[in-house]
């Protein structure tokens, strides 16, 4: 009898706890499916119960980027993503305005492209949660924004993205532009400063705030004597409310200070596949990541 009241009791007490639900962030996926499942296991993730923010990059790489994109939108309604950019390369592959590739051809091809571009297609740039303190955008947010400005922009295009013209649109993305924020200029040179800033910024330029899209290395004397420095230590920064979570920066690697969080360890490089808890302890918990590519190229 004792035992078995004590098996009931454990039984409640283990249902009691997972009943509260633990917020996890997670760096850069870029389709390493395997990986993931492999951190989703070390975390004890249940969907039933916890939570995933997913810093962006998806797919591209990775050779399980279609199952990667069909399980996140499995669980789609415990999940916050925001777009990288090989997530918007992607949709520009699906609009024919990038050429596609052997680890985005999958998705491509299945009969749930359309299901799974326009799920994709839907998320934003920019999510916060002012509860847990959080903000998460795949580059990070560009150092000239404020905070009204960074929703807003990132608001608008998501409209622009998500609306009827988006291929029309998108075409004129894939300029990398001067990196000069104007908040006055005209609208295609300040949607791509937005769209570039939000997922491809690294550094920025000390004296005048100019965005680098660049340099990809970690901050190095070089970049130093060039006068860069990675964007959340920019002095021209704007206050934010939030802590930032981002990724897109794998040599860089796991950076925490306590305006910014960096979640990109670089699992399709060979390195390692991060989650960040938000809740709770604030702890990391990592799995290596040995199928990856071969370090060095690309970004
Ligand atoms: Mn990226």
């Amino acid at each position: 009898m004792g035992g078995f009241l004590k098996d009931i009791l454990g039984r409640m007490t283990r249902l009691w706890r997972r009943r509260e639900e633990r917020v996890w962030a997670i760096g850069d996926i870029q389709g390493c499916y395997d990986d993931l499942q492999a951190l989703l296991r070390h975390i004890d993730f249940d969907p039933r119960y916890d939570r995933l923010w997913i810093a962006g990059d998806l797919v591209n790489r990775g050779a399980g980027s279609l199952e990667t994109l069909e399980y996140l939108h499995a669980i789609r309604d415990r999940i916050h993503v925001v777009l990288g950019n090989h997530d918007v390369t992607l949709i520009a592959a699906y609009f024919g305005l990038k050429k596609s590739n052997p680890t985005i051809d999958p998705i491509l091809a299945s009969p749930r492209a359309d299901e799974l571009i326009d799920w994709l297609r839907s998320q934003p740039f920019l999510h916060y949660n002012p509860t847990l303190g959080y903000a998460m955008a795949h580059a990070g947010i560009s150092p000239m924004f404020d905070w009204d400005q960074a929703v807003m922009y990132a608001r608008r295009i998501e409209e622009k993205l998500q609306s009827s013209e988006a291929r029309k649109w998108l075409k004129k993305m894939f300029q990398k532009g001067k990196g000069v924020f104007d908040p006055d200029g005209d609208e295609i040179t300040l949607d791509r400063y937005i769209i570039n800033s939000y997922t491809r910024m690294r550094f920025c330029d000390k004296k005048s705030g100019r965005l680098d899209y660049d340099q990809k290395g970690a901050p190095t004397k070089k970049t130093d004597r060039a006068g860069l420095v990675p964007w959340y230590r920019c002095k021209h920064r704007k206050p934010l409310p939030y802590r930032i979570l981002f990724g897109h920066w794998s040599t860089l690697g796991y950076v925490e200070t306590k305006k910014a969080v960096c979640l990109d360890t670089g699992c399709v490089w060979q390195g390692k596949m991060t989650a960040r808890l938000l809740s709770g302890d604030g702890r990391i918990a990592q799995v290596n990541c040995p199928d990856g590519l071969e370090p060095g190229e690309g970004e």
